[in-house]
């Protein structure tokens, strides 16, 4: 049978060479939906990439006396390398100066101009550089760019227009006819009444005042304006337009588009407006999560709160800032990131709850059997009540996974592996092990902690895939499928397990 496609994308990145923990949060977050999914059974395509065009890198390559693409070939290696060392397993890293996309995109506007959405005019208006947008004089805060509270200069230019007006009631009906087009709720709320209500304004969607972007091919004074050029990235990776569009055929519309919370806007009502004029399929879902912030505030070089992740990586290890990520933020609010939160988890639940548990399991399994695990099928309430538990995992974690509640999912899983701890102290080993008649019923004990740790790990693959494949090694089993975990005792009798493995050390406060 075909597997059913998965197409989840993150936004693409600002090439930058100083990428904050709180990038790291999009990428992690679809990493582990992309996991998960895959683990499923979905055939997954995951996307991500950088947007390279616009004014902001022009001048900062101008800064530093190289061309634009000099600039940009060099930083985004920075980006592939973060990535790398998070475990971020996406199927293909688009770059917004690939030469298939840069075509892609100019079809884009030449389709839009032919049908008549894309017209010629004047635009004069505030302009915030930095975050390269357009703003009228009522949404400025305190004369600021309400979004970074910088200077906004007014431009006056020849630029072309897209019709967004002319698509507005198609969208707020797309929006009643598809409820969870816009999740969490609230963000749609504040679409509607914040952007949709007052009415959409056609967007200036072309710009002559500097040339660091895709030029329009029948007016080539002008560049296409970045974020029309950005979003086309979610389906130029695929070949739309292309010679081959076997991908696009394949994979569009997208599952799920993954979006910091301050670029919901851009993806619910510029893209699919830019869809809905191109006559394709709107993506079946936008995320925007909330943000990991500092003492409630940005974290940023210049407020002196800002470590590239990859010295968390060295400290810590992976996993413990994987989990983290994916365990502090509930679903779609902002998270609080602090170094000392970061140890709090990982000493308080991978090292304490996880690391223990396996350690201990597969130290007795070493010290009391020699390493081999034996299932005598003797079963006792406790065990029961373990056992039930255990097989209520799938379920639970697949449902929170639907509503995208990844840290409820990993929750659950905690809680599993905390009960294995109670079980331990419960069921004694260190005092059955003394009475050789006892040695049956140890071997259960045994092999139901093994079990239920196998099963838990099959689903920690999803989240903390090198903690995975260690506890496998350890288990010595190969039985790691999503569909070994709906029955208990997949875990072959018999097995002699490894030696023990340290997962995560306690790390010492004054680190
Ligand atoms: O917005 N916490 O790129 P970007 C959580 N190029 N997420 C954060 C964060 C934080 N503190 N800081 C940043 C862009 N992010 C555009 C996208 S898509 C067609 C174009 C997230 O590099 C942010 O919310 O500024 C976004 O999802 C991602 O990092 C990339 O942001």
């Amino acid at each position: 049978m075909e597997k059913e496609k998965y197409y989840i994308t993150t936004p693409i990145y600002y090439p930058s060479a100083n990428f904050h923990i709180g990038h790291c949060y999009t990428t992690i977050i679809s990493d582990a939906i992309a996991r998960y999914k895959r683990l499923c059974g979905y055939d997954v395509f995951y996307l991500t990439g950088t947007d390279e065009h616009g004014q902001k890198i022009q001048k900062k390559a101008e800064e530093v006396g190289v061309t634009p693409q000099q600039y940009v070939d060099e930083i985004v290696e920075n980006a592939k390398d973060l990535w790398k060392s998070l475990k971020i397993s996406y199927d293909k890293f688009i770059r917004t100066t690939d030469e298939e996309h840069v075509k892609c995109v100019q079809k884009i506007f030449e389709k839009l101009y032919d049908k008549g959405d894309i017209y010629k005019g004047e635009y004069k208006g505030l302009y915030c550089t930095p975050c390269e947008s357009f703003w009228t004089e009522n949404q400025l805060v305190d004369g600021k760019c309400p979004d970074c509270g910088r200077e906004v200069n007014m431009v006056t230019e020849e630029a072309y227009f897209f019709r967004l007006s002319k698509y507005q009631d198609r969208l707020i009906k797309y929006y009643d006819d598809n409820p969870h087009f816009i999740e969490p709720e609230s963000r749609k709320n504040e679409m509607i009444n914040n952007f949709i209500k007052p009415g959409l304004e056609d967007l200036c969607v072309s710009r002559t005042s500097f040339d660091w972007g895709i030029p329009v091919t029948f007016d080539d004074k002008h560049v296409v304006y970045v974020w029309i050029d950005a979003l086309s990235n979610y389906i130029s990776a695929l070949g739309y337009l292309s010679d081959d569009d076997s991908l696009y055929k394949k994979y569009w519309p997208a599952n799920l588009h993954i979006v910091g919370k301050e670029i919901v806007r851009f993806h619910t009502i510029i893209w699919p407006i830019m869809l809905m004029a191109l006559d394709l399929p709107l993506p079946k879902m936008v995320f925007g999560h909330g943000w990991l912030v500092i003492d409630g505030g940005k974290i940023s070089k210049s407020l002196g709160n800002y470590k590239d992740p990859r010295e968390y990586i060295d400290s810590y290890g992976v996993d413990a800032v994987r989990y983290f990520v994916l365990r502090e933020v509930p679903f779609g609010s902002d998270g609080n990131f602090s170094e000392e939160a970061l140890i709090n988890r990982t000493n308080g639940d991978l090292a304490n709850i996880l690391g223990n548990l396996v350690n201990r399991t597969i130290g007795m399994i070493n010290k009391y059997f020699d390493g081999i695990v034996e299932d005598t099928s003797i079963k006792e309430d406790i065990d029961n009540s373990l056992i039930n538990e255990t097989l209520e995992l799938k379920d639970k974690v697949n449902k929170y996974m639907d509503s995208l509640e990844v840290s409820k999912a990993l929750e659950a899983i905690f809680d599993l592996l905390r009960s294995c701890n109670k079980y331990i102290d419960e069921t004694t080993p260190w005092v059955l092990v003394k009475d050789e008649s006892k040695h049956d019923r140890l071997k259960t004990v045994l092999y139901n902690l093994v079990e239920t740790i196998r099963i838990a790990t099959v689903l920690l693959q999803a989240y903390l895939p090198d903690t995975a494949e260690s506890i496998f090694r350890q288990l010595n089993t190969n039985i790691t499928g999503y569909d070994s975990i709906s029955t208990f005792g997949k875990y072959k009798s018999g097995t002699k397990v490894n030696s023990p493995e340290v997962l995560f050390k306690r790390i010492e406060k004054e680190k």
